[in-house]
């Protein structure tokens, strides 16, 4: 998590039903997609609080209004799942601050749409994992979190993004950047389409399963990296799923795989010395104990067997991502420098590789925790 120094205050926020007297707003969080605010405000008996203010991205959401729904509809479930027994609804899930006019959104006059959260206190989103028990704790978290939405109304949800983790489709997209080349930048990345191409054949294997029903469509989270957990500073629990745009009918292997692809990781998604990027298999074990615990027998044979081509499959797919946002001139992800979705593109590619390498331990393992 990173907190950014002081910035022009946003005219929408008096849009917002906060309490108390504005005393501080800096840009926050590292996410790629939206625009993150902290907010600190003041009330008459001195009291503070804070909220989070989130600009939502509409190039990567276009429909802003129906993402709302769906945010509004899980946490609104997820309340009512912790209540029951006998949790914090204040912190084990995000509470949407209504707009004045009663909706969960507002927009500016630049026509954007905002949205604010409570913050939550007494807990951090890390960008790194840094002990066995934080990325444990996040793999129960997102375990649980699938099976608590295990009974959602799946038909009530909007596809926020479509074709998300269609594979194939993002092989499609990266073929159609490649041939456009709108920024002359496919020939400086020839062993890197290289790379992609030669496995083809790789980007079918999850999404024919799902459309065969031999792996289930559960509602699922799409983007469980990290530092979309928030682990309690003082118990080390996690205690919070964040993010929850992605929430749509996925695959839980991806979620699993997701996961695995950022915090397992020896190196950051960014990293430009290969030589330091590979797949921890201590810290695969870790998560695998946790996520195994966190779905609580819920998953199939089948899930179970492919857990570790969801690993693979979704590393795949974000470096074909990132790489298409590169040939497109970068308009999908937030960059910081020039080049960074290459970089973050050849990290994928390397921990494909290694991972490609691994298979066989990482079968077994999965193995050796579905049998306990
Ligand atoms: P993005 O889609 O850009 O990744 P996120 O929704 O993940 O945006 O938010 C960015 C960061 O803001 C998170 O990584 C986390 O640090 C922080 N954050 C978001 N919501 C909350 C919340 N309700 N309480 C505390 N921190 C939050
Ligand atoms: C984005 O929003 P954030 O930073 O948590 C992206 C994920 C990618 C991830 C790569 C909506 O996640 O799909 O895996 O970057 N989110 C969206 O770091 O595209
Ligand atoms: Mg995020």
């Amino acid at each position: 998590m990173v907190e950014g120094k002081k910035t022009e205050t946003p005219e929408i926020i008096s849009e917002f039903k906060f309490e108390g007297e504005l005393k501080g707003c800096v840009p926050f969080g590292s996410g790629h997609i939206n625009d993150t605010y902290r907010l600190t405000f003041e009330t008459a008996n001195g009291d503070s609080g804070q909220y989070i203010l989130q600009k939502m991205n509409q190039k990567v959401f276009t429909r802003p209004v129906e993402l709302m729904e769906n945010i509004c509809g899980i946490t609104d479930w997820l309340r009512r799942r912790i209540r029951e027994r006998g949790g914090d609804v204040r912190r084990e899930t995000m509470s949407v601050i209504p707009a004045k006019d009663g909706k969960p959104y507002c927009t500016d006059s630049d026509g954007e749409y905002w949205r604010a959260y409570y913050y939550i206190t007494g807990a951090t989103s890390y960008d790194t994992v840094k002990s066995d028990n934080d990325f444990y704790e996040s793999a129960v978290a997102f375990g649980r979190f699938q099976r608590m939405l295990a009974d959602y109304p799946t038909e009530t949800l909007h596809e926020t993004i479509p074709n998300f983790h269609n594979t194939v489709d993002r092989f499609a997209k990266f073929e159609k950047a490649l041939r456009e080349d709108s920024c002359g930048r496919a020939a400086s990345v020839a062993p890197e389409i290289q790379f992609v191409r030669q496995r083809e054949p790789l980007t079918h294997v999850l999404c024919d399963q799902q459309a065969s029903g031999e792996l289930p469509t559960r509602v699922t989270h799409n983007d469980t990296k990290f530092n979309n957990i928030l682990i309690d500073d003082e118990t080390g629990r996690a205690i919070c799923v964040i993010d929850l745009d992605t929430v749509m009918p996925g695959l839980s292997v991806n979620d699993f795989g997701d996961s695995i692809r950022f915090g397992a990781s020896t190196a950051a998604e960014d990293e430009r010395d290969l030589d330091k990027v590979s797949m921890d298999l201590h810290l695969y074990e870790v998560y695998v104990k946790g996520f195994l615990e966190g779905c609580a027998g819920a998953l199939t044979q089948r899930e179970l067997e492919m857990l570790p081509m969801g690993a693979i499959l979704m590393t795949f797919e974000s470096g074909i991502r990132f790489l298409t946002d590169y040939l497109e001139g970068d308009h999908y992800f937030k960059i910081h420098c020039d080049g960074q979705n290459l970089d973050r593109a050849r990290t994928q590619f390397r921990l494909v590789a290694d991972m490609e390498q691994k298979l066989p331990q990482m079968r077994a393992i999965v193995e050796r925790y579905a049998r306990r």
